[in-house]
């Protein structure tokens, strides 16, 4: 979070305004400014509300009067009447700063653009709910009387939790948009269009805008229901700007909206191909930008483990890395260099903390007992040594890859990772896998035949539950619930309480699995596996397994039918990211949007406000990687 906000106005006057939103929780005595402009102060200076420090080419530095106390969410105005030029252009004012602490330290500062005194205003057109530019669609829009040309910023005036969200939402679309004006400002001009905000009796994460009489009222729920009134005024600020003749702001009338899902979730597969962490960020934010609120995050398998763990260093040195010399010899679509990468623990928390702000939880998957090849390889002790190499292949090919329910050392080696997991990511569910484990693993394993003796546990399946089950054990003692892939459900399965399966081999899958009394998440690998191919020609890329996916396909798929037990246990729906053919960040954004898109908007409008037409148009104009 920025803790301070930065606007600056331009006086026809010939002067520079800078405004200064205290957004941190302080108040600040004597404060300073610096911001980089190439509409310089011309010496001797001339400001009101400061005292100019110095300049050095574009570098400027303003002081406030040592008893000046801003407190929280308080502004502070410095005025500059002695400027080498007029600006003319919104990008001619302060492009960077920040301000400046008596204890020497800088204050994280966010900073829009410049904007123009007099904002132009404009008369009316017709109604349709087409013109508000907003994806997901919001569930009732009635509105009319559009500006014909839709104003630069809005004013966002409230307290200091408003002050906070606007400028997130503003530095949210200026990451994704860079080309058009930030929606929100918490200075401006008079005669801006104003925005207020009151929590009301809304249900959670929902909120209602009303446009009247020039002005904008939010109320909302608790929740994430402010942020997502603000992103899609935000939403609707930036598309018609970007597309004026399809999109504009209503004068008058009402938008109310509401989730149709809890879970709208995204996965991102960051072991086939590391992306790195910029990227892994930027993907949160095109989530934020669709109210997506659930990050899966796909951090080992077998090609590569991603993720920093203390207490077993060779995952990262080793596990991490594909190549000639490697355990992994060079998989899809990395060179005889092989691949290598990791996030740190820091990392992650980076991730966890972005996402947090804007409203998204972090579910991070460990794949286990299965695709486990890069564990294995970096540390084979893990194998029952007597069991015959290459005794059984996963469906991807790779021999011996699954940790061994028979095996002590599997148990104490998931425990562990797992411990740091829980201490690293606060969501309630952690992910570990459960798939596509071999049906003949362990069978020529001495130890496993010894256990099923044992036990009188039979055959692969038996053998993974019973597995799965002291995971499950071991993560409700440490307060969360298990996660998985369908698979956990087989061999006698987990217990349905505490714990998520996500359905991803048939579109079928998702009732039987809320038929057996799991809570489950829709992810049908024939609809919202944005690895599948979009058509059947030769030269278009992707995975063929679950047939041909084009965004038709995506937009039309209905998680939810009239089943008694999906009402029940149906969570939501997610779009998975497998990154086997996902070899550059172009086949990334091909395959990926408008997919995601249309998936975000099954997550959150219900099925009446689908519309493909409508979907569409907006879609191309929605963010990339
Ligand atoms: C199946 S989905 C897998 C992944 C592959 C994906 C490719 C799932 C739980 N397992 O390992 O990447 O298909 O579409």
């Amino acid at each position: 979070m920025h803790a301070f906000h930065f606007d600056t106005l331009w006086h026809h006057s010939g002067a520079m305004e800078m405004v200064v939103t205290n957004l941190s929780d302080d108040t600040v005595v004597a404060p300073s400014l610096y911001y980089g402009s190439i509409t310089r102060t011309l010496m001797p200076s001339k400001a009101e509300g400061g005292r100019f420090v110095r300049r050095q080419a574009n570098y400027h530095e303003y002081a406030a009067d040592e008893t000046m106390a801003l407190a929280s969410g308080a502004q502070w105005h410095v005025t500059e009447h002695s400027l080498t030029r007029a600006a003319v252009h919104s990008n001619e004012g302060p492009k960077s700063g920040a301000i400046l602490l008596s204890s020497g330290e800088t204050g994280k500062t966010f900073v829009t653009d410049l904007q123009a005194a007099a904002p132009q205003r404009n008369e009316a057109s017709e109604a349709s709910d087409l013109r508000c530019g907003v994806l997901p669609q919001a569930q009732n829009i009635s509105v009319e009387n559009y500006h014909a040309q839709t104003p630069p910023h809005l004013l966002v005036r409230g307290d200091l939790n408003l002050q906070r969200e606007a400028s997130k939402v503003s530095a949210l679309t200026r990451r994704l948009h860079p080309l058009v004006p930030v929606p929100f400002v918490l200075a401006a001009p008079q005669g801006t269009i104003e925005v207020s905000a009151k929590s009301s009796e809304l249900p959670d994460d929902s909120y209602a805008i009303r446009f009247a009489g020039g002005a904008i009222e939010i109320s909302h729920g608790a929740g994430q229901g402010l942020f997502y009134a603000l992103v899609s005024l935000a939403q609707m600020m930036t598309y018609a700007q970007l597309d004026p003749k399809t999109y504009a702001l209503p004068r008058e009338g009402e938008i109310s909206d509401a989730p149709r899902h809890g879970w709208r979730g995204a996965h991102l597969d960051v072991s086939r191909q590391f992306y790195k962490l910029g990227k892994v960020l930027r993907y949160v934010d095109i989530m934020a930008w669709h109210k997506m609120n659930r990050f899966h995050w796909h951090l080992t398998d077998d090609e590569g483990w991603r993720l920093e763990i203390k207490a077993y260093p060779k995952l990262t040195e080793q596990a991490s890395a594909t190549g000639m010399m490697e355990s992994i010899l060079p998989q899809l679509g990395a060179d005889a260099a092989g691949q290598r990468g990791f996030y740190t623990q820091d990392d992650a928390r980076h991730v966890i903390d972005q996402a947090g702000e804007l409203g998204i939880e972090v579910m991070p998957e460990i794949d286990l007992p299965g695709h486990c090849a890069c564990v294995v390889g970096a540390y084979p002790e893990l194998l029952d040594t007597e069991e015959e190499l290459e005794s059984y292949h996963s469906v991807q090919g790779f021999g011996n890859n699954a940790l061994n329910p028979a095996m002590d050392l599997s148990y104490t080696f998931s425990e562990k990772v797992l411990g740091e997991v829980c201490d690293l990511f606060p969501f309630d569910v952690v992910h570990v896998g459960g798939d596509e484990v071999a049906d003949d693993a362990w069978m020529k394993s001495p130890k496993a035949e010894a256990m099923m003796k044992e036990t009188k546990l039979k055959g692969t399946f038996e053998l993974q539950a019973h597995f799965l089950r002291h995971l499950q054990q071991f993560l409700a003692s440490r307060g969360k619930s298990i996660g998985g892939w369908e698979e956990m459900a087989h061999g006698g399965g987990v217990k349905t309480e505490n714990c998520l399966l996500f359905a991803w081999t048939t579109v079928e899958k998702t009732a039987e699995l809320a038929e057996a009394g799991y809570d489950v998440i829709s992810t049908p690998g024939q609809a919202y596996y944005l690895d599948m191919a979009q058509s059947s020609d030769w030269c278009e890329p992707g995975a063929s397994w679950a047939g041909v996916t084009p965004v038709t396909q995506t937009y039309s798929f209905e998680a939810q039918n009239d089943s008694p037990a999906l009402a029940k246990h149906l969570k939501g729906v997610q779009g998975c990211v497998w990154s086997e053919h996902l070899t550059t960040m172009e086949r990334v954004n091909h395959m990926v949007f408008p997919r995601l898109s249309a998936i975000a908007e099954a997550g959150w409008t219900d099925a009446e406000g689908k519309d493909f037409g409508r979907f569409e148009t907006i879609a191309r104009l929605m963010p990339r990687l």
